[in-house]
Formats: structure tokens, C-alpha cells, sequence
């Protein structure tokens, strides 16, 4: 099975996930648009994984929730840009580089792929870039302008997620999630 670990994103931050979408499918001349359904933000990319190995992936998870007793937090998703791959381009949004929020996901990371490394299970192991892909495989003649975005996201659910491609369509099921923990409300 072909699988990754993700956070996922509810409908109200889709939604403004595909209105920069649009904005750059109506500059491009062609391209491969992610469907509103598959936006998400990879932690760990496993790729194809005997499916024997989703107990120990889910009880990494179980167990990274746990020991890290992460509170659920936010991440501000504000700046645009792309991969240039040969005279395509990959386009994505992310947070700024600067922002502390990104060391809580790299620190999640971190204990997600410690627990992988230690049960011998392969993954993606080069270096963390926190994105959302909008869209792959993008050409365009002029450069493509965006205005300028915050999108205040929850991360607040990992999922283990399957990838494959059904009719020629590329599905992403959730086969496993875990909620990170609600913040305490302060009773007076
Ligand atoms: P991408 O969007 O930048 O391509 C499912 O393929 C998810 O895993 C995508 O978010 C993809 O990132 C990410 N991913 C990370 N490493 C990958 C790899 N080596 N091959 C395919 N997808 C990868």
C-alpha cells in the first residue's frame, strides 16, 4: 500500500485552500490541480509499505500523541510558492519559515519518525518541508501573481492516509487518525 501520514483540514480551510487554487488554474496555461478532497499537509511520506506494517504505524501514532501530549494548534498557511521540476512547476502554500508553530510540526515529525526508524519501517527521510500542494505540473507563460493570504488552519487530526489511483483518479483514504488533545478550558 502506498501511505503517508497527514494532517487534514477541515471544510471552511478547503474551501479557501482552492479559491488560491483557482486563482492560479485561471493564470496557468495547463496543470494538474489537487481536488479539494486531497488537500493536505504531508508529515511523513512511507510510500509503499507491506500492509502487515499499519499496526505498528498506528500505534507510532497512538504513542507520539501520547508521549508528546501535544495540544491542538494553529498554523498560518501565508506564503505561495513553487518547485521548478525540469519547465514544470509544483505550486503550494505553506507557513513562513519563521513562524514557531512550524517547530511544533517538525518536533511531531520528529517523534513520528524516531518511532518508524526504531520498528525498521521506510520512509521519505529527506528534509521536512511543510506544504499543501494546490497544484503539480504547471505551465504558464506569464508569472503567476497572487495577493497576499493568511489561512489560520487547526492542525489538530494526524491521519494515516492511503494513496492510489482508482479509475484513473488519485483517491486518498483515511485508514487511521488521532486527535491531538483539546486545550484544557479553564473552569474559574
Ligand atoms: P507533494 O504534494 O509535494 O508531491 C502523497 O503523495 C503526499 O506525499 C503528497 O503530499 C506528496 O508531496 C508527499 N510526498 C512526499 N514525498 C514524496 C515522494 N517521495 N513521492 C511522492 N509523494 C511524496
Amino acid at each position: 500500500m502506498r501511505l503517508f501520514i497527514a494532517v487534514n483540514f477541515d471544510e471552511a480551510i478547503k474551501s479557501r485552500l482552492v479559491q488560491i487554487r483557482d486563482r492560479i488554474s485561471a493564470q496557468a496555461l495547463r496543470g494538474n490541480f489537487s481536488r479539494p478532497e486531497n488537500l493536505h499537509l504531508t508529515l511523513v511520506f512511507l510510500g509503499e509499505t507491506p500492509a502487515g506494517k499499519v499496526p505498528a504505524i498506528c500505534s507510532i501514532m497512538t504513542d507520539t500523541q501520547r508521549t508528546l501530549f501535544l495540544h491542538e494548534f494553529t498554523l498560518d498557511f501565508t506564503h505561495t510558492g513553487c518547485f521548478r521540476h525540469s519547465n514544470r512547476e509544483l505550486w503550494w502554500i505553506a507557513a513562513e519559515k519563521t513562524d514557531p508553530a512550524l517547530g511544533v510540526l517538525a518536533e511531531l515529525r520528529r517523534r513520528l519518525t524516531g518511532g518508524l526508524l526504531a520498528e525498521g519501517i521506510a520512509f521519505d527521510n529527506r528534509p521536512f518541508n511543510a506544504h499543501i500542494t494546490l497544484g503539480r505540473e504547471i505551465k504558464h507563460t506569464s508569472p503567476i501573481v497572487l495577493p497576499g493570504e493568511k489561512i489560520t488552519a487547526p492542525i489538530n487530526r494526524i491521519c494515516l492516509m492511503k494513496s492510489e489511483h482508482i479509475g484513473g483518479v488519485l483517491v486518498y483514504t483515511e485508514i487511521f487518525a488521532v486527535d491531538l488533545k483539546r486545550e484544557a478550558i479553564n473552569v474559574p
